[in-house]
């Protein structure tokens, strides 16, 4: 009996320990995570961001007894965003009759943002690391309106995000996909990020249900636009608004850098997707909505009719056009508060 009892005590001594001790390791880790978020929110320096960050990671892992104090004397630790995050609205109003200056909407929209477009939420850890990339040239103004809206939306849906306009140099023929490629790897020299959206800088959401974040199978979000009358033109488009993990984004090759001019693109990254087994994630036609910000064409990007030819090579092609055969060159890095404005030449034939 007096063998029985002893047996029992020894195991609740040991299980009680294994707990303590477990709780302590959490409580140490939850310290240690919170301590890598407030910290880089002092950076000043966007450009150097990352390598500083994981410089701070490396110190901030060994928490020492005053670090454990001073954290702790803020009362509280961060946990990991809720997957549905909280304050979404819904439908939007949205209006591009409105005059809008990047002045105007830096103080209208800017308060809670740093220099790059650079946002992260302050109460929980995000689980979404976007880069938001939108091939660019001479549409100024509707940056100032895509800007306007859509900080305030990414903001409510929790990402840690920055925005990377990808201006193509000179007047050479644009290239929309040449351009998204280019900016996913600009953006990963600056931070660690797991998924990219790559959007139209006339198209915004009227929904912010609307998640910019990647999902199991690449994304297309933009799936009733108001040009096409609140639906898809053709059920393989993939056109506007598209996200993509960095996992599914490699599977591809990334986007074709031979799409010179206006068109097929889009159809060549969809083939991509397919033909890679995965299957294209839309939301439905309600949370899909768009408004797209009307406009005549651009100079020097003309339908080219070469383009949808090319559609019937892709499963043969899309192994050696793509990010490993991507050349260009970085010309300017500016840092707007609004967003990271990086103008490339991607060696564009004039005509
Ligand atoms: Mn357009």
């Amino acid at each position: 009996m007096l063998k029985k009892l002893f047996v029992f005590l020894s195991l609740f001594t040991f299980l009680s320990l294994v707990c303590f001790a477990v709780f302590l390791l959490r409580s140490q880790n939850s310290f240690s995570g919170f301590l890598t978020m407030i910290q880089p929110v002092n950076r000043i320096t966007t450009i150097s961001w990352n390598s500083k960050h994981n410089v701070q990671e490396t110190e901030a892992t060994e928490v020492t007894h005053e670090m454990v104090v001073t954290s702790a004397s803020s009362n509280r630790t961060l946990e990991s965003c809720p997957d549905t995050p909280p304050d979404l609205v819904g439908p939007l109003h949205v209006d591009f009759n409105i005059e809008r200056s990047l002045e105007k909407v830096r103080k209208e929209v800017g308060s809670p943002l740093r220099e790059g477009g650079r946002y992260k939420p302050p109460d929980c850890i995000s689980q979404h690391k976007v880069a938001v990339i939108i091939p660019f040239r001479n549409r100024h103004e509707h940056l100032a309106h895509w800007l306007y809206y859509l900080h305030p939306i990414l903001i409510r849906q929790q990402l840690d995000y920055s925005i990377y306009v990808i201006n193509q140099d000179g007047d050479g023929v644009f290239n929309r996909a040449k351009l998204m490629n280019a900016g996913y790897f600009e953006a990963l020299k600056e931070y660690d990020y797991e998924c990219f959206v790559f959007s139209d800088i006339d198209l915004v959401p009227l929904d912010d249900r609307n998640l910019y974040r990647c999902f199991d199978s690449p994304r297309h979000l933009a799936v009733a636009m108001d040009k096409f009358n609140f639906h898809l033109p053709y059920n393989t488009y993939f056109g506007g608004v598209s996200s993509l993990s960095k996992q599914q984004f490699l599977k591809i090759n990334g986007f074709p850098n031979t799409y010179w001019g206006w068109g097929g693109e889009d159809d060549d990254i969809y083939r991509r997707v397919i033909f890679r087994g995965m299957s294209v994630s839309r939301p439905d036609s309600l949370t899909g909505k768009y408004k797209m910000i009307k406009h005549k064409r651009d100079a020097h990007n003309e339908p080219n009719p070469k383009n949808p030819d090319k559609l019937s090579n892709t499963k043969w092609t899309m192994d050696n056009d793509g990010l490993n055969s991507l050349s260009y060159t970085v010309k300017e890095i500016v840092k707007d508060l609004l967003y990271t404005f990086i103008t490339v030449d991607i060696q564009a034939p004039l005509s």
